[in-house]
């Protein structure tokens, strides 16, 4: 129960047995109590929030809101009400309310913050991202604000300004300073030929992780993306110290490093062992990018670019791109509710045409939603 409403009933009890004692100048004390009390007041209005927006009543929840503008706990509220209007799949007025908000007091950087959260949601991104550089015009400490800006920029395959974002997020909060932020951050400098901080992400997000807990999988991937760095290096022993054998994707790379190791035999095994596991889901020569989700849908964007290389380090990146697609990675701190075709059609589809076929995107959705 919540803890403000044990003390509003203890004063009522408390209340009863004075009168029942006839103290009435007692009783009047406690029960004046529950009408003074801030604390008691905060949390029935934040309690009335809540079940206002229950009932999809936004407007009137709002209207709650607005008048404890300035009041202490606000900004835990405006967080309380965004998931619940999320849940609730009321992002859309959402927006304009806390936009109301932002209106009154134009330093309220959490209202244009959840403002934009409302159209991030939507996958309103131009309006988001508004929004979001609103909130950091208003508050320049607002991680969160840079964080979401970062996700903006990614999701439109703007890698090296998304960077920035998420690198000053996690200056200024240790929450943005995770495991999957730097293993994200890992693959963005990877995709930018980055490789010397690639490592450094990678090396920080393991760390990260084993403070946390043995996350054998995601330890597995990111010790097969290092790998990768080693392998295009051509320094082939380190990439073949690093990769795990049990890692199903990693047999493709095996088969290239015993290749260039002249083991032709575990070479051709591990091959072998690739395409039985991977009949149709992959493509690493240049001008094909059927197979791809985010990380080579950035390498079709950028594909003059990439197809540059030679046919070697093209496949390395491509293979590298490939992995990241195939695990899905993304760091919405394990919410799942990026749906990827939708946002693929949104972002790209605009620029290419109508290139992809439904048979393809049949294919697609086989793919883990990211
Ligand atoms: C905001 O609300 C969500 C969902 O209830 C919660 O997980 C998160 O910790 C809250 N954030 C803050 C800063 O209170
Ligand atoms: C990453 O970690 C490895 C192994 O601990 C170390 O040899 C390497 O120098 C580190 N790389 C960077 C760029 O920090
Ligand atoms: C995952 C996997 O089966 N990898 C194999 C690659 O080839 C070597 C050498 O034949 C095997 O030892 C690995 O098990």
């Amino acid at each position: 129960m919540e803890l403000f409403i044990l003390k509003l009933l203890l004063c009522i009890m408390i209340g009863i047995i004075l009168i029942q004692d006839s103290d009435f100048w007692e009783a009047n004390g406690y029960l004046q109590k529950i009408k003074d009390d801030k604390y008691i007041k905060e949390n029935l209005k934040r309690i009335q929030v809540r079940s206002l927006l229950q009932l999809k009543k936004v407007p009137e929840a709002f209207g709650i809101l607005n008048e404890i503008q300035f009041c202490q706990g606000y900004d835990n509220m405006l967080n309380d009400t965004f998931y619940m209007l999320k849940k609730i799949g009321m992002t859309f007025p959402g927006a304009i309310q806390f936009h109301r908000l932002y209106e009154k007091n134009n330093k309220d950087s959490e209202a244009m913050h959840f403002e934009g959260q409302c159209y991030y949601n939507d996958l309103n991104y131009d309006k988001a991202l508004q929004c979001f550089d609103k909130a950091i015009d208003a508050n320049p400490k607002s991680a969160k604000s840079f964080y979401y800006k970062g996700q903006i920029l990614f999701r439109t395959f703007q890698f090296e300004q998304a960077l920035e974002c998420y690198l000053q997020a996690g200056k200024i909060s240790s929450k943005y300073n995770n495991h999957y932020i730097s293993f994200h951050i890992g693959n963005l400098y990877l995709l930018l030929f980055k490789f010397e901080k690639a490592q450094e992400a990678y090396n920080l997000s393991i760390e990260q992780d084993s403070q946390i807990e043995a996350g054998a999988e995601r330890r597995q991937v990111t010790l097969a993306m290092k790998a990768i760095i080693h392998w295009y290096n051509k320094d082939i022993q380190s990439a073949r110290d690093l990769v795990d054998t049990n890692l199903q994707v990693s047999t493709f790379m095996l088969s290239r490093l015993y290749q260039e190791l002249k083991y032709d035999y575990q070479a051709q095994h591990n091959l072998t062992l690739f395409k039985q596991n991977n009949v149709d889901g992959y493509n690493f020569q240049k001008q094909n990018y059927d197979h791809g989700q985010m990380f080579i849908k950035y390498m079709e964007k950028n594909s003059q670019q990439f197809e540059q290389l030679d046919d070697r380090e093209y496949e390395i990146m491509k293979y590298a791109a490939w992995v990241l697609d195939y695990y899905a990675y993304d760091i919405e701190f394990g919410y799942k509710d990026w749906d990827y075709s939708k946002i693929f059609y949104l972002t790209i589809q605009n620029e290419q045409n109508e290139k992809i076929t439904r048979q393809q995107q049949r294919r697609l959705e086989k793919y883990p939603i990211i």
